[in-house]
């Protein structure tokens, strides 16, 4: 019997040396894990990736390898260097900006590329060692664009997928990396690639055609002797969980101490990670202009803004943290009362049942970035807007502005119509919001992340299909 191997940067399960020196081992919440635990959970499957961990010395790679082989996983370790150059350097500063079209943000470093390479074949080493010759195998994101075709050269039968989570930019960005050729020839050696848009997967066609001369009809890339499905494949969320989670106790109860503390107001809600992608200057823009120009809204509307750490090490990171610290700094000096305070800035992440009643309390759900995969944030206040109030205001430059449609789709960088949107969703009766609200959580409902994932997997058995054909014509 075939296996099912997944495959990514990082585990589902976070291993962290606590204070006293003791290992503790977290599971993940999020998207990707929940999607996909019931595939590599299944007897005989397993998730291969980095625990997160530098581990100590032999014998701790030993204990965390055995205590994570017990839950289905198999870790790949890192050094320092390595994450420094493969994880910090080429993955985050040079496919990163480039993808999320940030060029001017890219550095080329010809030692990060190396270590991107031996990373990724430090990868394909440890996917080897347990692949059989006809298994499947799903490799996922930007981190591991090399591997597909590592792994097809050792395994020229195993049937491979390859999930981007991020922007496919356009060739006129890809086509700066010194290294393009390269990382689309990666992405070939999969029978079965997908995106979360058309758009992305345009623009991946466009640059294959460029770059190494193969066209695509219908979906099938022809790729040499090898034929590569295209496809687009938008990531859902665990629906029920957000769904149940916005009407648990738990979420009852810090809403009520929310409401207590912030009085009468309304709520706009703000979450990201930190990061240039998102728009979180532009945002903070728009929340200032909307006071200036409608100032019945001071004392009336607060936007909570939950901004989770993240590359602090970064320059552009640190700096845009800098920025937003200046800005909340600023507008709220010039609008806040003793009984009102314009922005509630928090630089930390919460925990998932205070996200939830998070997504209760707002009215307006504020996403704006300059690009997005998809933005999973949207959906989730989506499926928690149980009683189907709630305005979202959504960047047309987000994966998910395909599908939820019903949202106020803005521009981001257009600071005057994000304003005009904010105003917007703050006067929206409460009829149209229902109506827009129902037809998004029905969408988001029926794509889920289940769906997403036998979707995919669905696919991947039927480019396994044609291969078997193949093989025996
Ligand atoms: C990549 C792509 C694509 C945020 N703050 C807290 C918290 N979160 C959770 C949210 C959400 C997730 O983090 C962020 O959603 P993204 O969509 O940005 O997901 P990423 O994995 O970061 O990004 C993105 C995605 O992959 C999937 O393909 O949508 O475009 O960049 O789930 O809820 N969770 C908790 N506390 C917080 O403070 N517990």
């Amino acid at each position: 019997m075939s296996r099912t191997i997944i495959v990514s940067n990082r585990l589902p399960t976070k291993v962290l040396r606590t204070a006293d020196d003791e290992l503790s081992f977290q599971a993940s919440e999020g998207g990707l894990a929940t999607g996909l635990g019931s595939i590599y959970r299944q007897e005989g499957n397993v998730w291969v990736g980095w625990p997160g961990l530098f581990v100590a010395d032999a014998a701790e790679e030993d204990y965390v390898r055995e205590q994570l082989r017990h839950d289905s996983m198999e870790p790949v370790f890192l050094t320092e260097d390595e994450i420094s150059d493969y994880y910090e350097g080429f993955s985050n500063s040079t496919l990163w900006p480039t993808f999320h079209y940030f060029p001017q943000y890219a550095t080329y470093e010809p030692a990060h590329w190396a270590a991107y390479v031996a990373v990724n074949e430090k990868f394909c080493q440890a996917v080897l060692a347990l692949a059989g010759p006809d298994d499947t195998i799903w490799v996922h994101d930007y981190q591991l664009l090399l591997l597909p075709a590592m792994l097809r050269a050792a395994r020229p039968r195993a049937t491979i997928g390859f999930f981007l989570h991020i922007p496919f930019p356009s060739y006129e960005l890809v086509r700066v990396l010194p290294w393009a050729r390269e990382l689309v020839a990666g992405m070939l050696g999969a029978d079965l690639i997908g995106f979360h848009t058309f758009g992305f997967m345009r623009h991946f066609l466009s640059s294959v055609s460029h770059l190494l001369g193969f066209a695509a009809h219908n979906g099938r890339l022809e790729a040499g002797p090898r034929t590569v499905l295209v496809d687009t494949f938008p990531m859902g969320i665990d629906y029920e969980r957000y769904a149940q989670a916005a009407v648990s106790e738990a979420a009852r109860q810090h809403e009520a101490s929310y409401r207590q503390a912030l009085g009468d107001i309304r709520v706009v809600l703000s979450i990201d990670r930190l990061d240039y992608s998102k728009g979180i200057a532009e945002r903070l823009r728009a929340f200032e202009q909307l006071l200036l120009r409608h100032p019945e809204w001071r004392g009336q509307v607060s936007l909570i803004m939950v901004v989770v750490p993240s590359r602090d090490q970064v320059a552009q990171y640190a700096a845009l943290k800098e920025e937003i610290d200046e800005l909340v700094g600023r507008i709220n000096a010039a609008y806040r009362t003793m009984s009102w305070t314009p922005i509630h800035y928090f630089y930390r992440s919460f925990p998932p049942d205070e996200l939830a009643s998070l997504y209760r309390l707002a009215e307006v759900g504020l996403v704006t970035p300059m690009r997005d995969g998809m933005n999973l944030v949207a959906k989730e206040f989506v499926a928690s807007k149980t009683d189907e109030n709630g305005v979202l205001i959504l960047s047309e430059r987000a994966g998910a502005a395909r599908e939820l449609s019903d949202a106020l789709i803005i521009n981001p960088t257009d600071i005057d119509q994000l304003t005009a949107a904010l105003h917007e969703a703050l006067v929206m009766p409460q009829a149209e919001q229902a109506r827009r609200m129902r037809a998004m959580r029905s969408l988001v409902q029926q794509y889920d992340v289940f769906a997403w994932t036998d979707l995919f997997m669905d696919r991947l058995a039927f480019a396994k299909q044609q291969q078997l054909s193949l093989h025996t014509d």
